[in-house]
């Protein structure tokens, strides 16, 4: 099977490009590199040593003697080239990571929010128009967030897998419809990923392509099987106040004894998956396609749920690290529930990574090891949500 990983340089698409290389798929990565030369402008980088791409991907074929293929593309901007590449290659799958992910570094000035809109929504609908104009018939599965479903819109009802039933009253009489879950994005990024969700929907229903979003929680951990084959291959590990993600900064923070700096009051409810559970999860989405013509299939990409201070006491306790309550940059909801469905990849024998499996691990192995490549002036969150 010919896969293409688009923005397979990145924290998740990199593991998932060596995770499907591993399971036998011809594997090709696209990508423009942005997110190394964001790290070069934010004068910030990687708490993981990550090697340049060729390293990695001659690395890779060292250990696997499996090959990686490369495209220095950049999806938003060369159609011309995309639609080429497509009819070049026919890939069977595409795998789309390639948008800018940050929530904070969107939400920084109005140059990273158009920047963030520009690139995002003209990535993903290059990329459908492109597989429409160039005849292939592959399928896209893309990453998605939780974050569209909002934080506390539905109170305790669980959030669906995308789609929510309604009843609509009409002169006739009740009418069953299943409608795209109200969207309630927290951030010019998040709002990109509600954006992309409508035009899944329109491609689905004109051009009858096959379309999967996956709306993944917040990843964690680092390393997977094949990333800790060889020190060339790790993966990244962002920990800054744009990048690094709540779960990772709080294992970075106690490594340098850093207080974990909890936003508010910490009663914000998350969902969470371990990055080994992300490349399983792609390779299941990508064994199960939707038929042509039907919706997009849409999957949580969720294993477990805490508050922000259920985890920061976690840490704390296993660490000794003090833990700060600093005030809140976003503007988000103080405290809210949230319980969300995640029956498809159980059912399709996901067994997840849990907190209490991994967490140990990424302390030793990740933060303390490389603690002395933190910048500490990095750490706090300086992006504001209103000025
Ligand atoms: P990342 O920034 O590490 O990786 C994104 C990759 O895409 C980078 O290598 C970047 O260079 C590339 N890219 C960006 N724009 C591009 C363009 N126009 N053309 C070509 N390449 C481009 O991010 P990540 O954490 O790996 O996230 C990947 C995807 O998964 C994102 O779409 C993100 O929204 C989604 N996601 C991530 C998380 C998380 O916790 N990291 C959680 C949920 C969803
Ligand atoms: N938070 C803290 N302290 C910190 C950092 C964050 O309390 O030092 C809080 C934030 O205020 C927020 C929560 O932790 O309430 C989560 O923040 P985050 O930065 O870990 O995650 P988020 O901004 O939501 O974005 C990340 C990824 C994004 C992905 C999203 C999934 O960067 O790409 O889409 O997680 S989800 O959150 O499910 O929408």
């Amino acid at each position: 099977m010919k896969v293409w990983i688009l923005g397979g340089d990145g924290f998740c698409g990199w593991p998932t490009a060596l995770h499907l290389s591993a399971k036998g798929m011809d594997v090709t990565i696209l990508d423009n590199l942005s997110r190394r030369q964001i790290d070069v402008l934010l004068e910030v980088q990687s708490l993981t040593p990550i090697s340049p791409i060729g390293v990695r991907l001659d690395a890779w074929k060292k250990v696997s003697n499996k090959s990686v293929g490369f495209e220095y593309i950049d999806i938003a901007n060369e159609y011309d080239k995309l639609v080429q590449l497509l009819k070049q290659y026919k890939p069977d799958v595409i795998v789309h990571f390639a948008e800018q992910r940050a929530a904070p570094y969107s939400m920084k000035s109005s140059t990273t929010k158009r920047y963030t809109v520009d690139n995002n929504v003209r990535a993903t609908h290059n990329l459908l128009c492109a597989i429409v104009d160039s005849g292939v018939t592959a399928h896209v599965v893309h990453l998605g967030t939780m974050g569209v479903y909002g934080y506390g819109w539905s109170g305790s009802a669980p959030i669906p897998e995308g789609y929510l039933k309604v009843t609509l009253d009409t002169p006739d009489g009740q009418l069953e419809r299943e409608i795209l879950h109200p969207a309630n994005p927290g951030s010019v990024y998040h709002m990109t990923k509600t954006l992309d969700q409508l035009m899944f929907a329109f491609y689905a229903k004109n051009d009858q392509l096959r379309i999967t979003d996956l709306h993944q929680g917040i990843v964690w951990g680092t390393q997977t099987k094949e990333t800790a084959l060889d020190e060339k291959l790790i993966n990244r590990f962002d920990y800054d106040g744009d990048y690094g993600t709540v779960l990772n900064r709080f294992l970075m923070e106690a490594a340098v004894k850093h207080p974990l700096t909890v936003h508010g009051s910490g009663g914000q409810t998350r969902a969470f998956i371990h990055i080994r559970d992300t490349v399983r999860c792609v390779e299941l989405a990508i064994l199960h396609p939707p038929e042509a013509g039907d919706k997009p299939r849409i999957f949580n990409q969720v294993t477990e749920t805490y508050k922000v201070k259920q985890l920061a006491e976690l840490i704390s306790k296993m660490t000794g690290a003090k833990i700060s309550y600093v005030k809140n940059p976003r503007n988000e909801a103080k405290d809210n529930e949230l319980i969300v469905q995640n029956n498809q990849f159980l059912s399709l024998g996901l067994n997840p990574t849990t907190l209490n499996d991994g967490l140990l691990e990424e302390v030793k192995d990740i933060a303390t090891r490389y603690a002395s490549r933190i910048d500490k002036t990095k750490i706090p969150a300086r992006s504001l949500w209103n000025k």
